[in-house]
């Protein structure tokens, strides 16, 4: 066998199943009976004009799951695609779907993501398939990819996909854009009769519904990798005492990923974007807060230490927010001109033109790397491409010239409360740095405990949704350890308009950090004790076996009223 030890015995890994799938010790379709709970969205009168059939439907109401589906189904055809980012534990929702399934429907997959429904590249997905990929990482069982489906050219094209394989139904494993994909499909494919089942996919964890859906499936895998590396570089940081290590976590706009890795491992800084739009602060006072925590370390003789920064913070400082605003606006309405012009320089000096004087200004007072990349080309969602911007080395720079000034002008510390002799030491003290960006690494590892078991019981409901009947949901399973809560959410209830594209488009809305959460507040009561002098954890590699096995995300467990 070419596979690693670890390979081969995570596939014999067993995984506990939610009751409403067990009858006599064997795996069978859940029955789900409509609840008298709605999820309402603000955007209700535009959601039920673009939404007619599924609203009526649904009637924005979450389904229950009340036992086993007594009737036998046979002869259903679905197709089950990935879309967006991967996240540990796609394998086994399909895993799950294949198993509620069985063998009187066909499952099939679709190759490359929503692209791969458009292009009609499916293929069926046998028993032998699905033992390879049991617990496993990735996406790479089907791949996946981040097309929008919008145009009618593209309705077209999946409808004859539909036709082609005679389509019973399509499950869409995704995020918050993914799932806009699945409402749309849900309303477009109605009145062929094709039911469309989303499953909350991200490890960014920001598609949470309240206690229905307290995450989605590869936070808690991504954030306990993040974690380890995190805390790995904690430990080296008083073993070799001469580097600041500037981290920045992927995670989107929202900081969900930074704060559990925070909570995991205690550094001395960790930024949280929301808390900073909130706060209006500026990028000048976000600098001279962290620059304040390294200086007055130095001056106690502590010279290292590690930032937090979350990957979309550049998004939620408010006067940077309002800069990408206006350049959003501007590429996407320029876009043709701007695909006509061949160097950077001519791009910038036509955007430089269409921006106000003052957002000019903001612009031209940023390192060049970082302008070039608030320019690139936004995703097919509109989103800009956080991942690939480098907060975490802009940070440094501009934290490094507040130093010197501090260094160089006593009064600037005033506020620091030294004594003469710790200046004298800050003075000295040389800011040495690292800056990483971990991201893609957290995102294919192999599946916690955890997520392992979410996702096969995603893949469960999903499954059972279909063989029962329902259509416009996505699926959420909590409180597995108690013998789980298997719940379908109505897609067009989490709608909402946002500005994208330079248009108002309907999407998922984003669930971002509340300050007010039971986790942001017994992060915000614990960190200028982590800032003063080393209070860090090192959580060590992610376990399948043992102890920490069955550890939830500590922001997770948090929100939910358990104990840290
Ligand atoms: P989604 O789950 O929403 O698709 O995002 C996951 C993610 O990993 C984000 O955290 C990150 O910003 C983005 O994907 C990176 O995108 P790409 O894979 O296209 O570089």
């Amino acid at each position: 066998d070419h596979r690693s030890l670890f390979e081969q015995e995570i596939r014999k890994l067993k995984v506990p199943v939610a009751k409403v799938f067990l009858k006599n010790g064997k795996i069978v379709p859940a029955v789900f009976a409509k609840s008298s709970e709605v999820i309402g969205t603000s955007d209700k009168d535009a959601v039920n004009a673009q939404f007619p059939k599924t609203v009526a439907q649904t009637e924005n109401k979450i389904l229950k799951a009340t036992g086993n589906l007594e009737k036998k189904i046979t002869g259903k055809r679905v197709a089950v695609l990935f879309s967006g980012g991967p996240a540990a534990g796609g394998h086994n929702v399909v895993v799950g779907l294949k198993k509620i399934l069985g063998d009187g429907n066909t499952l099939f997959g679709v190759k490359n993501g929503p692209k791969g429904l458009l292009e009609g590249t499916l293929f069926e997905i046998t028993d032998e398939m699905v033992k390879e990929i049991v617990n496993t990482g990735g996406f790479d069982f089907l791949g996946s990819d981040r097309t929008k489906i919008k145009t009618d050219e593209q309705f077209n094209a999946v409808k004859e996909t539909v036709k082609k394989y005679n389509l019973s139904a399509i499950v869409v494993i995704g995020g918050d854009d993914s799932n806009t994909n699945a409402a749309i499909l849900a309303e477009l494919l109605y009145d062929m009769g094709v039911q469309v089942i989303g499953v909350p996919k991200t490890i960014d964890g920001d598609l949470q519904i309240g206690s229905y859906l307290p995450i989605s499936f590869g936070f808690d895998t991504a954030t306990k990798i993040y974690a380890e590396l995190v805390g790995n570089i904690l430990q080296d940081t008083p073993s070799s005492r001469k580097y600041w290590h500037f981290v920045k976590l992927m995670g989107r706009a929202a900081s969900h990923v930074a704060l559990e890795v925070a909570l995991q491992t205690r550094p001395a800084i960790t930024i949280i974007s929301e808390e900073v739009k909130e706060k209006n602060m500026s990028l000048g006072t976000l600098v001279q807060s962290i620059a304040d925590v390294i200086a007055k370390r130095a001056s106690k003789g502590i010279n290292h230490g590690v930032v937090v920064v979350p990957e979309g913070l550049i998004e939620f400082i408010p006067e940077m927010m309002k800069l990408i605003a206006e350049l959003n606006e501007v590429l996407a309405h320029y876009e043709v001109d701007l695909q006509n012009m061949h160097t950077m320089d001519e791009k910038k000096d036509f955007i430089y033109k269409k921006l106000p004087a003052e957002l000019a200004k903001l612009m031209a007072s940023l390192p060049d790397e970082f302008e070039n990349m608030l320019l690139l080309d936004r995703d097919s969602h509109g989103n800009l491409q956080v991942s690939q911007i480098p907060t975490e080395r802009l940070l440094i720079i501009m934290v490094e010239e507040r130093l010197n000034e501090m260094k160089r002008h006593e009064d600037e510390v005033r506020h620091l409360n030294m004594t003469a002799e710790e200046y004298a030491r800050f003075q000295k003290f040389k800011f040495a740095t690292n800056s990483h960006f971990f991201g893609y690494e957290g995102r294919c590892g192999a599946p916690t405990l955890f997520d392992a078991a979410y996702t096969l019981n995603l893949g469960l409901a999903a499954g059972s949704l279909i063989l029962d009947g329902h259509t416009g949901y996505i699926v959420a399973v909590t409180d597995l350890q108690k013998g789980g809560n298997v719940l379908a959410l109505p897609l067009t209830g989490l709608l909402n308009i946002e500005r994208r594209h330079g248009k108002d488009e309907m999407v998922i809305k984003k669930a971002l950090v509340e300050t007010n959460s039971p986790t942001f507040l017994f992060f915000a009561s614990r960190r200028a004790v982590w800032a003063e002098k080393d209070h860090f954890t090192s959580p060590g590699p992610r376990q399948l076996w043992g102890p920490s096995a069955k550890q939830l995300p500590v922001s997770v467990a948090l929100n939910q009223g358990y104990d840290s």
